[in-house]
């Protein structure tokens, strides 16, 4: 049996845990017979679960934890045990316990995060079962996250969820052998996943920023990880007035293969047609024909949602972002995030890139 919403709330009070075998759930009630009872109907919201595999995915969910987004459960999945003391989610997850070397990660071999995940098959479904949406966060190249992410895409894929991915490519320095595992674990995961988010992490480091430190070049792929995430996910829970539906959202999203992410912030008189510029700049569209997108989510944070988002505003977005996209199916929504103060955010997720980006991902 699965995790439920409730069980996901017990264990944030109770501060996070190590699940160690299937947990024992508490059964709901059951609706009453009499009629003079009644029930409060509430709107049902989908379960949505986030799912961090290896160092780099748990990474982006300790992001995620940070922000506190009510009504999205996060796991984090990893073969080093030592790496999961330290993260934030609510559960987490050790898998790999009896394959040898099991505290301490995969040390890069892809066939060691396979084995740990396919060993741990039924604890990964027992986390999973019951969500409506799962979106897989990895950092691809490594042993952990290319090995066990596919097998826990398929996990999530067999119990009827719509099922997403945020992953990383490795940099141009990490060397081939990290490149063409990442390469593999991208043409893996393709097939199981509905829609894949990938940040080629080389793109966010251009040639003319090479005095970056690596600390600050990994931040910007949290970052842009997170961003993908969380469009992924938030505009479901925190709905503001332009809305996106859970059967438009399954439309958009289901086997929409490939996409590229990208967010820009601006602030001032005219911050949103600031952000949308700036937005089509980013270096990881660069060179990338969006008229082959299908179709593209764009999310507009702003510091006070509703309340702070003009229809001029909307309008600028759009007619920024629509001339570039032409003929793709293109779905807005609006969130809000108090961290932008008085700027404003704008988060395109362009799906359907499979001329772009497969079936050889050339970004690798
Ligand atoms: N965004 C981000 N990416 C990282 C970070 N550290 C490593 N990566 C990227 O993620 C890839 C996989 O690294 P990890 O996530 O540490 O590896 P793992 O999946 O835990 O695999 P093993 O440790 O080998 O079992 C690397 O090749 C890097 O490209 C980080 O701090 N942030
Ligand atoms: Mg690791």
């Amino acid at each position: 049996m699965g995790i439920t919403r409730r069980e996901f709330v017990a264990q944030m009070g109770a501060g996070a845990a190590i699940i160690v075998g299937v947990p024992t759930l508490p059964t709901l009630p059951t609706p009453p017979t009499d009629r003079s009872q009644k029930w409060l109907i509430l709107p049902s919201q989908p379960c949505i679960r986030v799912i961090g595999v290896g160092g780099a995915g748990t990474l982006v969910l300790d992001r995620m934890a940070g922000i506190g987004h009510a009504g999205i459960d996060l796991i984090t999945v990893d073969t080093d045990a030592q790496n999961l003391r330290f993260r934030r989610a609510a559960v987490k997850l050790h898998i790999g316990e009896a394959v040898p070397r099991g505290l301490c990660g995969g040390g890069g071999r892809v066939e060691y995060g396979r084995g740990a995940a396919e060993e741990s098959r039924e604890r990964v479904h027992a986390v999973l079962e019951g969500a409506d949406v799962v979106v897989v966060v990895a950092g691809l190249g490594g042993g952990t996250g290319t090995g066990a992410a596919p097998v826990v895409a398929e996990v999530a894929r067999r119990l009827g969820a719509l099922t997403l991915g945020v992953v990383s490519l490795p940099f141009e320095f990490e060397g081939q052998r990290r490149r063409r595992q990442a390469a593999n674990g991208v043409r893996e995961l393709a097939d199981r996943l509905d829609t894949t988010v990938v940040v080629p992490s080389r793109a966010l480091v251009p040639p003319a920023d090479s005095n970056i430190l690596l600390s600050h070049a990994l931040e910007r792929v949290d970052e842009l990880m997170l961003q993908a995430t969380q469009s992924l996910t938030v505009p479901l829970v925190q709905p503001g007035l332009i809305n996106i539906g859970f059967s438009d959202y399954r439309e958009l999203f289901n086997q929409s293969g490939p996409a590229l992410v990208a967010a820009a912030v601006s602030d001032g008189e005219h911050r949103a047609r600031g952000a949308a510029q700036a937005l089509l700049e980013h270096p990881v569209l660069d060179g990338v024909d969006l008229r082959c997108a299908s179709a593209a989510l764009v999310t507009i944070a702003t510091g006070m949602g509703d309340d702070d988002l003009t229809i001029g505003e909307i309008d600028e977005i759009s007619t920024v972002l629509y001339d570039r996209l032409r003929e793709a199916m293109v779905v807005l929504t609006n969130v809000q995030d108090p961290t932008l103060g008085r700027g404003c955010r704008v988060t395109l997720t362009a799906l359907g890139l499979d001329k772009v980006l497969g079936p050889d991902p050339a970004l690798c």
